[in-house]
């Protein structure tokens, strides 16, 4: 027991130096704010066949998005920041969060691996 509790706070040190490392790696992977142009993004949980038109009507709500169109099936969804505007990742979260809520029935509309479509 002597041995153990003398190694704890070993173990909570390098436990706290992992969680640091991962952090600034994992809040590089999507940007901040997106530029004008279009995007693709994969959605955690579609779970029924409204959130695909809640998905598209929520986005489309936002000032600086259009053309918005989900694929219920591939649980994607691509949409373009209009010229000349800036859309906040965390804004449109925000929103898509609010609607997911509304929804209920476990649908999550996180936005997972958003990035530029080619
Ligand atoms: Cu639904």
């Amino acid at each position: 027991m002597r041995i153990r509790s003398s190694l704890l706070p070993l173990v909570a040190s390098l436990v706290l130096v992992a969680v640091i490392a991962a952090i600034p790696a994992s809040a590089q992977k999507a940007p901040d704010v997106l530029k004008p142009g279009e995007y693709t993004a994969s959605v955690k949980a579609i779970v029924c066949g409204g959130c695909a038109s809640l998905i598209k009507q929520t986005m489309q709500g936002m000032k600086s998005i259009d053309a918005v169109s989900v694929d219920s099936a591939k649980k994607t969804v691509q949409f373009a920041v209009k010229k000349d505007a800036t859309v906040k990742v965390a804004d449109l979260q925000k929103a898509l969060d609010a609607a997911a809520k509304n929804m209920g029935m476990g649908a999550d509309y996180t936005l997972v691996d958003l990035k530029p479509a080619r």
